[in-house]
């Protein structure tokens, strides 16, 4: 006799054709990857992942750690992973990773259980209301009923796509799936009855997606990047600023080669550490524009900005006072990029395309003053950078990522936590190291689930990931070391015991600053390490850093190395290093003509 092999329909019961048809199209449309959290009402869900042969769990306990997770699987692949929860406030504790994907555009997919209508706003226990719970944050939202033999699971495969598709579809997000479940949960059989479609039959024989959606390549508006070409043609004093992209662009290298205009990298653009080809990257632009003489003497005349944010304060003062006539945004999605309001023409075109497109129609340039000017600044301050860390030889903030920076091995990814952490990358970090890929939560810049978003960057390649993050980040998300054991994480704590970004602000001056603000907690994270059987070094010189870190790299398993300092004197040192820079761009030098 034979059987046709198990299809998704093969279910128990009505709910378990539904998840399973559910799980199997995600699958086919290449979610395979699930962050799970335990609980009764999602069982239907989290069964159907646990059976599914090509579906891959990661579980952990804390629904905030999980949706940061598959956040940061989405930064990693462009691709939405599946977040499982139970109802009632574990929906709720997504919403700080839900606000970040929004705000980054990161695809993310939101599975969350629900109770049937008649438990709705009823007292019924672990019960909220979770219908659009994630407000305006999400691309799209469904609110799935029960599963009912009376609806054919076409509905649940075309939702399934609806829903990938507006993860995707730019600007890229969050999209909420809430599914009713009515008891039993558990797969026991009672075979259910309700007619399935030829096409759904049809479908769970094949291994096709039910339907294929095509996201719209974004044309290039030709018009209008003819008309900013023209504009541009002419203009000397440009800079190209890159902000967030997933990926290096070489088209907007070679515009900006093109162009011999500057290119500004912020340290999630891809451009800001390794190699670059074109002599016109400006890495350390940051820590030139301390310099208020050289900022005031290069001002530009028209600023192309490729990419999302741009970390960088002083770059966006140095625009926003320079406000140069022309300023355009260029990027696939339509949302304002413009806290200043100085932007002129904003250009809704996939980065690569629009770079070409200008490219095309520019005439190119050889190099002129001030492209060099720019240059030589940049090359006086990597000297006088590389100096000063050399000749201190004491492992402060600044130099542990300028050291990362160098020592990040090839092809790895960097995850750098908000606060001072991701400013020092920026600013420090020596561009002459391997290619490596850059992550951080700047969408929101929230000091929450930092660690959790590695794991997921983790889970997405495999390992080959260093995180770097202070002490009240990493005490914040605390739990989610938990998630470190499959794919090694090296994490690299700078504790400076509080929150040191707050010396840079005014708030310093006034008395309710320790310990309102800088909120010490007096702890060291050794036990920590224990606790998540996490190998753990404290290393105390730039060497004994370079070993531990060096040695963590090479080993298969996750460590956390822990890096004490001192907030008072990190402040001073920073004041210290904008002077040295200031004097090294001030004092001409031998061979700046190159
Ligand atoms: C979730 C969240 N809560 C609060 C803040 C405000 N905040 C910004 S930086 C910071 C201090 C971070 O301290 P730490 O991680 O030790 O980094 P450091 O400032 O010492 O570099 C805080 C509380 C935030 N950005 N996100
Ligand atoms: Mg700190």
């Amino acid at each position: 006799m034979s059987r046709h092999p198990p299809t998704p329909l093969d279910a128990e019961n009505v709910t378990y054709r539904w998840t399973q048809c559910l799980v199997e199209e995600l699958v086919r449309l290449g979610v395979t990857t699930f962050f799970v959290a335990p609980g009764s009402r999602s069982t239907p869900l989290t069964v159907a992942v646990a059976r599914h042969s090509k579906a891959r769990a990661i579980l952990h306990i804390d629904e905030r750690g999980t949706a940061f997770a598959a956040l940061g699987y989405g930064r990693a692949t462009g691709r939405p992973a599946g977040w499982i929860t139970t109802s009632g406030t574990a929906v709720a504790n997504g919403l700080p990773a839900v606000v970040e994907a929004h705000t980054d555009g990161v695809p993310l997919l939101l599975l969350t259980a629900d109770r049937p209508p008649e438990l709705r706003d009823t007292g019924a226990n672990q019960t909220i209301d979770q219908v659009k719970i994630f407000g305006d944050y999400v691309r799209w939202h469904a609110d799935l009923p029960v599963p009912s033999e009376e609806i054919d699971p076409a509905y649940v495969l075309t939702t399934a796509d609806q829903a990938v598709l507006r993860t995707v579809r730019r600007p890229r997000g969050p999209v909420h799936l809430n599914c009713m479940f009515r008891k039993p949960l558990e797969p026991v059989a009672d075979d259910p009855a309700g007619t399935v479609s030829e096409m759904v039959q049809s479908w769970a024989r094949g291994d096709r997606p039910f339907r294929t959606s095509s996201v719209p390549r974004l044309a290039v508006p030709s018009a209008s990047l003819h008309a900013l070409a023209a504009e541009i043609e002419d203009v000397e004093r440009g800079l190209i600023v890159v902000g967030r992209l997933d990926a290096p662009s070489p088209a907007v290298r070679r515009l900006a080669a093109h162009l011999q205009w500057p290119l500004l990298p912020d340290i999630t653009s891809q451009h800001r550490l390794g190699p670059s080809a074109e002599a016109v990257r400006v890495a350390y632009h940051d820590a030139i524009l301390a310099s208020d003489s050289f900022a005031a003497q290069h001002a530009p005349e028209a600023v192309l900005h490729f990419g999302g944010r741009h970390v960088s304060k002083r770059l966006r003062l140095f625009l926003r006072d320079a406000a140069p006539p022309l300023r355009a945004v260029v990027r696939p999605d339509p949302r304002r990029l413009d806290p200043d309001h100085r932007v002129t023409h904003q250009v809704e075109a996939s980065v690569d395309a629009g770079a070409d497109a200008l490219c095309k129609q520019c005439s190119g340039r050889d190099r002129t003053a001030w492209s060099t000017a720019w240059q030589t600044a940049d090359r006086r301050v990597a000297r006088a950078l590389h100096a000063a860390f050399r000749d201190r030889e004491t492992l402060t903030e600044p130099y542990v990522s300028h050291l990362l920076s160098q020592r990040l091995p090839s092809g790895h990814a960097f995850v750098v936590g908000s606060s001072m952490p991701v400013r020092d990358a920026h600013r420090f970090g020596a561009p002459e190291g391997e290619p490596v890929r850059v992550y951080a939560n700047r969408g929101a810049s929230g000091i929450d689930g930092t660690v959790a978003t590695a794991a997921g960057v983790a889970q997405a390649r495999g390992g080959s990931v260093t995180l770097l993050l202070g002490d009240l980040a990493l005490g914040h998300d605390l739990n989610s070391l938990a998630l470190l054991q499959e794919h090694p994480v090296v994490v690299v704590v700078l504790n400076n015991d509080g929150g040191g970004i707050f010396h840079f602000l005014p708030i310093r001056e006034h008395e309710s600053f320790d310990p309102y603000f800088t909120t010490p907690q007096g702890r060291t994270f050794r036990a920590a390490a224990d606790l998540f059987d996490l190998p753990y070094a404290q290393p105390e010189t730039p060497d004994a850093f370079i070993d531990a870190y060096r040695s963590a790299c090479a080993s298969e398993t996750s460590a956390l190395l822990e890096v004490r300092t001192e907030r008072d004197r990190n402040r001073t040192l920073h004041d210290v290093l904008d002077a040295e820079v200031i004097s090294a761009l001030e004092r001409p030098e031998a061979d700046d003509e190159v």
